[in-house]
C-alpha cells in the first residue's frame, strides 16, 4: 500500500562514476532493490509511452526528465516491489527533482552514496561502454558533464549540509570501490 515504510539511499555521481556497477555490487551483499532512474525512463521509452518521444530528445541532449515524470515513476516501482529497502540512482539530479520527490512521498533519504570520480576518468570509461546507449556519444556526453556540474551537485551539496553524504572514491578499480561501499554499509551510525 502507500502507507508502507520504506528505507531509501540515494547514489549520486556523475555520468560513468560507477552508479550502476555498485548498486548491483549492493544488491547481492546488503538486500536491497535497485531503482536506475534512468533506466526506468530507457525502459519507458521502450513501451512506447506517450512521453517516450520527449524522454528520448531530453536523454539524448542530457537534459533533465521533469520530475512529474521521473517521480511517477520512482513511485510506481516501489509501491510494486514486496522489498522495503531500496536504492535509488541517479536520482535527484535537481533541486527541483529533490523537492518534488520530498513533497510527492514524504521520504526522506537515509543517507546519499555519492561516487566521486575525476571526469577524465568518467569519460574514458563512458566511451568504452559500447552498450548502445543514445547519450554514450562525446558531444552528448560533455552535455552531461555540464548539467552534472551545473544542476546536481548542488543537491549533493545541499545534503552534504545536513551531514547526509557518505563520499566514496571512485575513481579506482570497481573491487576497490566497493570496499568502501561497504564499509557505509555495514557502519553502525548511519
Ligand atoms: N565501470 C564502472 N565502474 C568502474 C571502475 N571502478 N573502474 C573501471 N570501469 C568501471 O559504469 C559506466 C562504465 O564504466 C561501465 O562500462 C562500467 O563497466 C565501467 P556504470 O556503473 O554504468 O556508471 P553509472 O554511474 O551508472 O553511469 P551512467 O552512464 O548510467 O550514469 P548517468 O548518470 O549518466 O546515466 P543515467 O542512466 O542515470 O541517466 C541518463 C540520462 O537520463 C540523464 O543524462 C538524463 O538525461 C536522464 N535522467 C533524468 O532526466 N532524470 C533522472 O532522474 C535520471 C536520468
Ligand atoms: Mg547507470
Amino acid at each position: 500500500s502507500n502507507e508502507k515504510k520504506v528505507t531509501v539511499v540515494f547514489v549520486l555521481g556523475g555520468p560513468g562514476s560507477g552508479k550502476g556497477t555498485q548498486c548491483a555490487k549492493i544488491v547481492q551483499n546488503f538486500g536491497y532493490t535497485h531503482l536506475s532512474a534512468g533506466d526506468l525512463l530507457r525502459a519507458e521509452i521502450k513501451s512506447g509511452s506517450e512521453n517516450g518521444t520527449m524522454i528520448q530528445n531530453m536523454i539524448k541532449e542530457g537534459k533533465i526528465v521533469p520530475s512529474e515524470v521521473t517521480v511517477k515513476l520512482l513511485q510506481r516501482a516501489m509501491q510494486e516491489s514486496d522489498n522495503n529497502k531500496f536504492l535509488i540512482d541517479g536520482f535527484p539530479r535537481n533541486e527541483e527533482n529533490r523537492a518534488a520527490f520530498e513533497e510527492v512521498t514524504k521520504i526522506v533519504p537515509e543517507f546519499v552514496l555519492f561516487f566521486d570520480c575525476p571526469e577524465d576518468e568518467m569519460e574514458k570509461r563512458l566511451l568504452n561502454r559500447n552498450q548502445g546507449r543514445d547519450d554514450d556519444n562525446i558531444d552528448t556526453i560533455r552535455k552531461r558533464f555540464k548539467v552534472f556540474l551545473e544542476s546536481s551537485l548542488p543537491v549533493v551539496d545541499y545534503y552534504s549540509s545536513k551531514g547526509r553524504v557518505r563520499k566514496i572514491d571512485a575513481g579506482k578499480p570497481a573491487e576497490e570501490v566497493f570496499e568502501a561501499v561497504k564499509a557505509v554499509f555495514t557502519s553502525t551510525n548511519e
